[in-house]
């Protein structure tokens, strides 16, 4: 039951990112589907990937009205960075967490 009931809320967590997403795209100032999670899409390189605490520093594009450009940490799962190494560029998105780090909900690598 634990299993099931974390699967779905990845789900939700998945459908929430992908709709902030299009919702982003549509119109900049749409409220965030959740009032405490602002989601955001970005673009940046990848600098690093630490493993052991799961984080992934990458030189973020400007992120208009929210943050210049940088190179910061993201939380990230390991299974969103199969296959994706410092250098690569990648178009990703993340939501604000209450009392953690930056949290990317989907990453994908691009030419
Ligand atoms: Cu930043």
């Amino acid at each position: 039951m634990i299993t099931r009931s974390s699967t779905l809320a990845a789900g939700t967590l998945l459908v929430l990112a992908l709709s902030g997403e299009v919702l982003t795209a549509c119109k900049k100032d749409a409220p965030p589907a959740a009032a405490d999670l602002e989601v955001r899409s970005t673009r940046g390189t990848v600098q690093t990937f630490d493993t052991k605490t799961g984080v992934v520093r990458i030189a973020h594009e400007d992120i208009p009205g929210y943050m210049k450009a940088m190179t910061m940490g993201f939380a990230v799962s390991g299974d969103q960075m199969v296959g994706v190494k410092p250098g690569d560029k990648v178009e990703f998105t993340f939501t604000e967490t209450k009392d953690g780090p930056l949290r990317i909900t989907a990453l994908k690598r691009t030419p």
